[in-house]
Formats: structure tokens, C-alpha cells, sequence
């Protein structure tokens, strides 16, 4: 039951598993990863998906020649173990040249050589038969206020979301965007800091439908957000087109943990929202159930290799336990008796108007007071969650 399948749809980051415990205040605590090492590793461990950005397969600056070989290396990688690239996505962070961000650095040519990084790199997406393009724009973004314009910031970036969606069109790819939304680190202030903004600049763009967000657990959760809430959000408009899963205590810095490792009931109810949330109780999500977490900088590599599977195994855990919950005849009724079904019942009745709704006589006799009285029964329905999650029922 909790051994992963390809079915699950499971893929990481080559970024988090190679990562080597580099932090602002040590060094690093591992060796470097092969990325033919890791497409093996994920697959034995049951994960059907790898993603990257450009500089974790090649080097910044690499020549063409040497961009093709390890490219080669991965696609071979790639079909002796069947795995997949769901997603790729840039590194417009690194590099000091984007120290003050990449499609919104105040310096235009750092601006145009921004673009052009992910123009080609979005060539080599779709020739992997990538579905997703994930902009993640850690260094777009201000320390101080007077140093950012960020009316003309969002133009430019705009404009930049602009461009890349006439290129996949007009190159005919199977392409769309995906924004992640991040409050900040490494900038003191990042744009685009939250679901709700992301989703509301999408609302400009000239191709909106081709453009929707990739959430992180950690970065609405470094806001004080419901993660949860965030998604589902995000599902309701038609834009969870990929997700980032770790694990996240509290408002503090970014830390990346194996997805549960933080706020394992929030963990609960997506999983919940993410596997159950859909008509009938089928899945709300079909796309990858994405890790983007770091090995603790405390661990060898095998226990990198364990937090890869506890990451797997804790989703799966969550599910079956979200299953138990939802089968649950008490939580139907709890359900129920919490009105958490009558609110899909629409306020008003069908081509009723405002001028009925005034007149209508039930209103003239509505008791506030009485109505007012009701418990609503959250408490009991949530401890019903809770005991589910701890298999205690
Ligand atoms: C930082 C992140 C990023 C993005 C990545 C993928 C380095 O907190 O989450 O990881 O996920 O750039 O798009
Ligand atoms: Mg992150
Ligand atoms: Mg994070
Ligand atoms: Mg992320």
C-alpha cells in the first residue's frame, strides 16, 4: 500500500536530491550527485519523474557541445529507466548577473539575457516532451523600497510572460507556465509573493490561459497562509498546473522539509483536496505530485536517499488515511451536521431574483437570534480528522 508506483506520479527536483547542504552559514556536507545517478535512484525508488533547471544539468556559460552531452546522458538515463520530465524551469538566481533579478532587474541587458536563458531553455523543455514550464523568480524582488519601481517591475515581467507565450504558440509546443509564488528569500521582498497575487497578474497577461501557478507548501506557509486554502484556490480557477510539495514549521525561514515533516494536518487536508477534492470524491489534481525539499544538511547520502522515500511514503501514507476519513459513516454525518455540504447548495434558488429575495416572506421571519444559536461542529469533525490521520480509526 505505501510502495510507490509510476501511477503515483511522483518527481523531484534534480536540485533537491543534489543538493549538498550548502547554506548561508556552512559549507557543503556532500559530495556532488550525477544526474544519471539520481534518474536511477528516483526509479528504483518508485518516483516516474525528474525535473531540473538548466544549470543544475549543465554548467552556466557551458558550451553547446558540452550542453549536448549531458543532455544525451540524461535521455539515456531517461529510457533505461522509463522515467520522465514532467516540468523544467530556469535558473535565473545563481548567476551574481541577476543579483537584482532576472526579467525585472532594473539593468535592461540583464533583462535580455534573462529571456534569451529561458528561450532556449524552453526549447530543450518541450524536445524532452516537458508538459510544464515552471518560473520561479526568487531574485525578482527589492531589499528597500526606493530601489524598485514595482509598477514598472510588473510591466516588464508582463511583458517578459508575454513573450514566452507567443513563442510556445508560435512554435506550435504543448507548453504552458507555470508561476510560483514566493514571500521572499532570497530577496528581502520577492513580486509575486503569494498564490492570490500570481493568480491576479495572470489575470493581465495576452495569453492567461496558457500561464497558472506551481504553489510550495513552505513559501504560502513562510507567509502565515493555508496552504491548503492557496490550492484550492488555484484549482477553482482552473490554474494548479503543477505543485511543489515539502514540509514547512511555521513563519520563519525557508526549510524545505520532507512534505509532512511540517504541518502535517494542513498535509492532511491537501492530500485530502489534491486525491478526494473532485466530482464523486475522484481526484481533483492529475498532474505530478512534485518534491521540492532539501536533504537536511545533515545527512549522508543514503540518508538522502531515505528522505527521498519518506517523502513518497508520507504522501501515500496521507492518502490512504484521507481514505478512511471520506468512507467514514461518522464523518458523513459530521459532514452533514457541519453544513460543509449544504454550502454547494446555491444561495439563491434557480432564476430567483434580487427583488424576490428582498420580498421574500421567510426573511420577514428569519431569527437571527435562533439561528444564531446553532453549533456548527467543526470541532468534533476536525478531531474525527485527526484521529483518521493518526489511524485511530
Ligand atoms: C525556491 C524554490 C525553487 C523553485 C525552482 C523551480 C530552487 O524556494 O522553491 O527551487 O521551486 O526554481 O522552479
Ligand atoms: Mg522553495
Ligand atoms: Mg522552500
Ligand atoms: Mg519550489
Amino acid at each position: 500500500m505505501v510502495a510507490p508506483t509510476r501511477a503515483d506520479k511522483f518527481s523531484f527536483g534534480l536540485w533537491t536530491v543534489g543538493w549538498r547542504g550548502r547554506d548561508p552559514f556552512g559549507d557543503a556536507t556532500r559530495p556532488e550527485l550525477d544526474a544519471v545517478e539520481a534518474v536511477h535512484r528516483l526509479a528504483e525508488l518508485g518516483a516516474y519523474g525528474l525535473t531540473f533547471h538548466d544549470d543544475d544539468l549543465f554548467p552556466f556559460g557551458a558550451s553547446h557541445a558540452e550542453r549536448q552531452r549531458r543532455v544525451e546522458r540524461l535521455r539515456t538515463a531517461l529510457s533505461e529507466t522509463a522515467m520522465v520530465v514532467p516540468m523544467v524551469t530556469t535558473n535565473l538566481f545563481t548567476h551574481p548577473v541577476f543579483k537584482d533579478g532576472g526579467f525585472t532587474s532594473n539593468d535592461r541587458d540583464v533583462r535580455r539575457f534573462a529571456l534569451r536563458k529561458v528561450l532556449r531553455n524552453v526549447e530543450l523543455a518541450a524536445d524532452l516532451g516537458a508538459q510544464t514550464y515552471v518560473l520561479w523568480g526568487g531574485r525578482e524582488g527589492a531589499e528597500y523600497d526606493s530601489a524598485k519601481d514595482v509598477r514598472a517591475a510588473l510591466d516588464r515581467y508582463r511583458e517578459s510572460l508575454d513573450l514566452l507565450t507567443t513563442f510556445v504558440r508560435d512554435r506550435g509546443y504543448d507548453l504552458r507556465f507555470a508561476l510560483e509564488p514566493k514571500p521572499n528569500e532570497p530577496r528581502g521582498d520577492i513580486l509575486l509573493p503569494t498564490v492570490g497575487h500570481a493568480l491576479a497578474f495572470i489575470s493581465t497577461l495576452e495569453h492567461p490561459e496558457l500561464v497558472g501557478v506551481n504553489p510550495e507548501v513552505g513559501h504560502e506557509q513562510m507567509a502565515g497562509l493555508n496552504f491548503m486554502h492557496s490550492v484550492a484556490q488555484a484549482l477553482w480557477q482552473g490554474k494548479l498546473f503543477h505543485i511543489d510539495l515539502n514540509g514547512q514549521r511555521g513563519v520563519k525561514f525557508d526549510q524545505d522539509l520532507v512534505f509532512g515533516h511540517g504541518d502535517l494536518m494542513n498535509a492532511f487536508s491537501l492530500v485530502d483536496l489534491l486525491e478526494n477534492g473532485g466530482p464523486d470524491g475522484t481526484p481533483a489534481y492529475d498532474g505530478p505530485r512534485h518534491f521540492d525539499y532539501k536533504p537536511s544538511r545533515t545527512e549522508d547520502l543514503a540518508g538522502v536517499w531515505d528522505s527521498a522515500a519518506a517523502n513518497m511514503r508520507t504522501y501515500l501514507l496521507l492518502k490512504e488515511r484521507t481514505r478512511t476519513f471520506r468512507a467514514d459513516p461518522e464523518v458523513r454525518q459530521a459532514l452533514s451536521e457541519s453544513g460543509v455540504t449544504e454550502l454547494r447548495s446555491p444561495t439563491l434558488a434557480a432564476g430567483e431574483t434580487y427583488d424576490a429575495l428582498l420580498a421574500d416572506p421567510a426573511l420577514e421571519s428569519f431569527d437571527a437570534d435562533k439561528a444564531a444559536q446553532r453549533g456548527y461542529g467543526f470541532v468534533r469533525l476536525n478531531q474525527l480528522a485527526l484521529e483518521h490521520l493518526l489511524g485511530a480509526r
